[in-house]
Formats: structure tokens, C-alpha cells, sequence
């Protein structure tokens, strides 16, 4: 396969059978899927970017120019490319263009800058990186030449819109384009691995998390069934479609799945975002906590007052906990119904669905897609609590991970020996087999729906000569839910807290990994094992006033 034998961890015959039979692998491949929605739903409009508006036949047929264009560059079959683009109609057709050439996409998040970059690229082995011109005030480009003289794989830069000063490895997107010729349709195998996604890290860096066409396109077409999507959805695309959750829960898959319209939306701010929903008509979003309670505060008493949100039936929120007093304003708000989604890159989704009681849709993270995900929710010692009683969530099934890309040692903590994989979740289950997320035990910070490994950016500050120890934790806020505050130990003179953030800013770290709050401290407080008790740590006092 693309992906070797011993860098994945498939799932057991057994189990993959019984996913057969159940109907649930139906052997649809991603360079099948378009080629088959192409053929159904040929001149209805699968997206929309601006005045771009592409039918589902032109996605096609751009897929298979761009996949000629790949190949003549030399990418080459079961090749791995990092996909940083925003969300732009080219973003589509690279991603389809890939799967074509029968090439392996690595998706990072337009936030991503070079320490991200190159951690993808050099873990992936890949052999070119897709970017853009400027996004959001950013200059790419000179990013991406770093990136490509880091990683030596790397033989590629495709940059989307203008290349600027042609560099060496550098090609514009527009020229490869150019190329007619469409080369026959890549015929992978369904249960090989077709992509990575970027999991949110908890120890060390993040990992990449291999998914198959068959477990992938089950939990797309599930998803899209439980929305109830169908060639009249107009769903916007506001988060950044590379995440998991506007990818695929139902996300832009599904609505291709089905048929319907992929708005893009460059941003998911209340004035770019819900204008759009009002020009295009959308029926469908999905966002984070934060950005729906930006849209909340903006219709409510805001600069969108007047927007007409008519045609919009379903906001979707998830990814970080949505505060209850804040649901039960979606409907009055907006007019349209909540949708909670829980669900992680990894696999497992729940939805809370139509027609379920208010206090389900407004209180819980709902259920999961599938009658076989197997939900466990147990004590330290793995043995399963009472229900209603918080526990861990470890999860197996039809769409779920069995083990992350080249990280054996890590999978050994992250899943039980018969295949569980440990959520780092703490829920509840309620006898309506509904999920709470009551907590967390995994160390990461959940920043609005942004997910960020602690120990990554406890490593970046450690690099800082003037730092002797560090601990990354969250606080409490109001709106992102969580916030980052670095907790130092100075060696000799403290560094000024400026200081820091710009030595993190210099590493490449994404923006959102920088953290809110700097404090310097003398030392941490242990626990009884002697490990730093991160729990007493928010609980600490700034020793030094600096913020
Ligand atoms: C509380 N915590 C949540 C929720 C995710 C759909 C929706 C979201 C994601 C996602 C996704 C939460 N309430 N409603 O991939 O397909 C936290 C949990 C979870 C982690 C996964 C999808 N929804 N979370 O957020 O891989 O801690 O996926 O384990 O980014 O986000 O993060 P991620």
C-alpha cells in the first residue's frame, strides 16, 4: 500500500468484515467519489468562492488536469503532500487533484506557520508543500522556501495565486494547471490510507492520523444521512475546511456527498460570515463556541441586526464545550435549530439530532454516528463507572483510529491493548446514551475549538536560554473557554515577557500556540510523585506581576 505495513495499524480482518457486511466499507474510494457526483449532479453548483462558482463537472474536470499537472511535476503515486490553503475553491480541487494522482494529502491549518510545516513535511516524508500567495496579512511564500530548505524531502512549493519572485522548487499553481491531458483515474485501494489529518497533540508533537477511504468516507456518508443532506443543502464553509469537523461532520464532503452547495467563506467573522449566509441562502454551518457567540452578540444587539438568516435551518457547533446558556439562545437568535457536535480527528462523532428534546440538543454532546462504536467510559483502573458518573472515554469502531502515523510508543498510552482509543476525554453518559463532555485528563489546551499539545510549546520556551523549566496550562475565559498562561522558571535574570513571545514568534509557532499569559514563578508546585501539579499551577499567584 502508500503507506507501509508497519507504519499504520490497520484493523483486525475480523472487525474489518464485520464493517463490510454491516455496509458501512463500501469499497468507494475519494478519486471515485467526485468522478461519481460529477456524474450525477453535473451542472448543479458544487462551490462557490467569491464570483467563483464552479459546477460539480468543472471540480472534475479541473481534478483531473490538475492530477496530469502533479504527475508531469513528479509526484508520483502513494507521494505525500502538506496542503496549507485557505478556504478557496482551490483548496477543492488540489485536494481531489491529489487523491486523482493517487498521492497521499497531509492537512495543516491555514494558522500553521513554519514549525508546523516542517513537522508535518519531514514526519510525512513529503515530497511537496501546496500554499498560498498572502493569507490574513501573511505572506506565505518565503515561509514555504524555509520550510522546503529544511525538509529534505521536499522537492516542491506549489503556491496558489501569485508566486511571486520565482524560487527554486517553486511552481505556480495556475501554470500547473494549464495542463490538459487527463490521466486515468487513480484506483487505490479502499482500505489503505488516503490522507492524514493533524491530531491536537498531547505529548511531544502532534501526530498524524492516518484515514482510510473505506473508515472516512463511512463516518462522510453517515454523517451526511444523519444531517439529512441532500442537493438542496447550502452549507457554508466558515472554520477552516482542512479541520476535521467542516471536512467531514458532515462538513464539505458531505454536502458533496449529497449533492448540494459548498459556500467558502474566508473567515468566519460575523460580518464576512453571516453576509454570506444571507447572499447565498445557506441552510447549513458549523462553527466553534467562540464564533457563535460572536454571532450571537452581532444579530442580537449588534452590526447584523438586519441580516435576513431566513434560509439557514441548522447551525452546527462543536469542537470545545458550548456553554448551555448560550445554546438556548441559537434558536431565539438566529431562528435556526443547534446542532452539538463532539468529535475528534482521530474518529468517534456524536451529534445531538433533529428532533431530539430541547434539554438533549441545548445540555449534551449527543450520540455517536454508529450503532458500532463501541463507547467505554471507565475509571483510572479502565473498569467501566455507573452511568451518569464521569469516566474516561476510550472508543473503537468503524471510523476510529486504531493507532497514529510512526508512533508506536505513543500508541502503546493512547490505546488499550484490544484496540480502545484513550480520548483523553472525561464524559458522562446519560441512559438516553447521551454524551457530556464533563473534562479532560489528556495535556492540552482547548482554545476556543483550537487545540494545542502543552508539551509542544513547553518545549519551544525551554529552547529560550534564559528559561530553566516551564508549564503550559490553561485558565478559565469567559469566551475562548480556555487560554494559555506559560508558567517560567527563570535561569539567572528573567527574560521580559516580550521576549519570550518573540523568541516563540521567530521558532514559527502558529499564532493561537503563543500563549496568552506569561508568568514567571520561583518553582511549581509538585504533586506526591514529584511530577509538576498542573492542577495547582492555575491555582498559583504571579510572583512577578508580569502578565
Ligand atoms: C467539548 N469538547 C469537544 C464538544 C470536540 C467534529 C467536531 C469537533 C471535532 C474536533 C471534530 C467537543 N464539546 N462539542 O474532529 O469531526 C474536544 C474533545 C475532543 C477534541 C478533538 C469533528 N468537540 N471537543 O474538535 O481533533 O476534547 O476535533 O477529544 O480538533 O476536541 O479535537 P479535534
Amino acid at each position: 500500500g502508500p503507506v507501509a505495513a508497519g507504519d499504520w495499524t490497520p484493523w483486525p480482518e475480523g472487525l474489518a468484515e464485520t464493517y463490510r457486511r454491516a455496509g458501512y466499507w463500501t469499497g468507494e474510494t475519494f478519486p471515485a467519489f467526485l468522478r461519481d457526483r460529477a456524474a450525477r449532479f453535473s451542472e448543479a453548483t458544487a462551490v462557490v468562492d467569491g464570483d467563483t462558482r464552479w459546477t460539480y463537472a468543472e471540480l472534475d474536470r479541473r481534478a483531473d488536469s490538475l492530477a496530469a499537472g502533479l504527475d508531469r511535476l513528479g509526484v508520483a503515486e502513494g507521494d505525500r503532500v502538506v496542503v496549507h490553503l485557505p478556504n478557496t475553491a482551490a483548496l477543492l480541487e488540489v485536494v481531489f487533484a491529489l487523491f486523482r494522482r493517487g498521492a497521499l494529502p497531509v492537512y495543516s491549518l491555514p494558522a500553521h506557520r513554519r514549525s508546523e510545516l516542517v513537522h508535518l513535511a519531514s514526519t510525512a516524508e513529503a515530497v511537496a508543500l501546496v500554499t498560498t500567495d498572502t493569507h490574513a496579512g501573511f505572506d506565505c511564500r518565503p515561509m514555504a522556501a524555509e520550510v522546503r530548505e529544511e525538509v529534505p524531502s521536499l522537492e516542491h512549493v506549489v503556491v496558489a495565486g501569485d508566486p511571486g519572485t520565482p524560487e527554486r522548487g517553486t511552481v505556480a499553481l495556475e501554470e500547473l494547471r494549464a495542463e490538459p491531458d487527463p490521466l486515468a483515474l487513480a484506483d487505490p485501494d479502499p482500505g489503505e490510507v488516503a490522507f492524514f489529518q493533524l491530531s491536537g497533540g498531547t505529548t511531544g508533537l502532534p501526530k498524524l492520523i492516518p484515514r482510510t477511504h473505506d473508515d472516512y468516507l463511512y463516518s462522510v456518508r453517515a454523517s451526511a444521512d444523519i444531517c439529512a443532506l441532500g442537493t438542496d443543502t447550502v452549507y457554508l464553509g466558515a472554520l477552516p475546511i482542512t479541520h476535521n469537523f467542516p471536512m467531514s461532520s458532515p462538513g464539505f464532503l458531505g454536502v458533496l456527498h449529497a449533492g448540494g452547495t459548498v459556500v467558502l467563506s474566508p473567515d468566519p467573522s460575523p460580518a464576512t460570515a453571516l453576509a454570506l449566509i444571507e447572499k447565498e441562502r445557506a441552510t447549513l454551518t458549523s462553527v466553534v463556541p467562540p464564533v457563535a457567540m460572536l454571532w450571537l452578540d452581532a444579530v442580537e444587539r449588534g452590526s447584523q441586526a438586519e441580516r435576513d438568516l431566513s434560509s439557514l435551518r441548522v447551525l452546527q457547533v462543536g469542537g470545545a464545550t458550548f456553554p448551555e446558556e448560550a445554546a438556548r439562545r441559537v434558536t431565539p437568535v438566529l431562528g435556526c435549530a443547534l446542532q452539538q457536535v463532539f468529535g475528534m480527528a482521530e474518529g468517534l462523532v456524536n451529534y445531538t439530532r433533529d428532533g431530539d428534546p430541547d434539554e438533549v440538543v441545548t445540555a449534551t454532546q449527543g450520540r455517536p454516528i454508529s450503532a458500532h462504536d463501541e463507547v467505554l467510559i471507565v475509571d483510572e483502573h479502565d473498569v467501566p463507572v455507573p452511568d451518569g458518573e464521569p469516566g474516561h472515554l476510550l472508543t473503537r469502531g468503524p471510523y476510529t483510529i486504531r493507532g497514529y502515523y510512526r508512533a508506536p510508543e505513543h500508541n502503546a498510552a493512547a490505546f488499550t491493548a484490544d484496540g480502545f482509543y484513550r480520548t483523553g476525554d472525561i464524559v458522562c453518559r446519560y441512559p438516553s446514551g447521551n454524551l457530556v463532555v464533563a473534562g479532560r485528563a489528556k495535556d492540552q489546551i482547548n482554545r476556543g475549538g483550537e487545540k494545542i499539545g502543552a508539551e509542544e510549546v513547553e518545549n519551544h520556551i525551554l529552547a529560550h536560554p534564559a528559561v530553566h523549566d516551564t508549564s503550559v496550562v490553561a485558565l478559565p475565559d469567559p469566551y475562548l473557554g480556555e487560554r494559555t498562561c506559560a508558567y517560567i522558571i527563570p535561569r539567572g535574570a528573567a527574560p521580559t515577557r516580550s521576549e519570550i513571545l518573540a523568541f516563540l514568534r521567530e521558532r514559527g509557532l502558529a499564532a493561537y500556540k503563543i500563549p496568552d499569559r506569561v508568568s514567571f514563578v520561583d518553582s511549581f508546585p509538585a504533586t506526591a510523585v514529584g511530577k509538576i501539579s498542573k492542577r495547582d499551577l492555575r491555582g498559583t499567584t504571579d510572583q512577578s506581576g508580569a502578565q
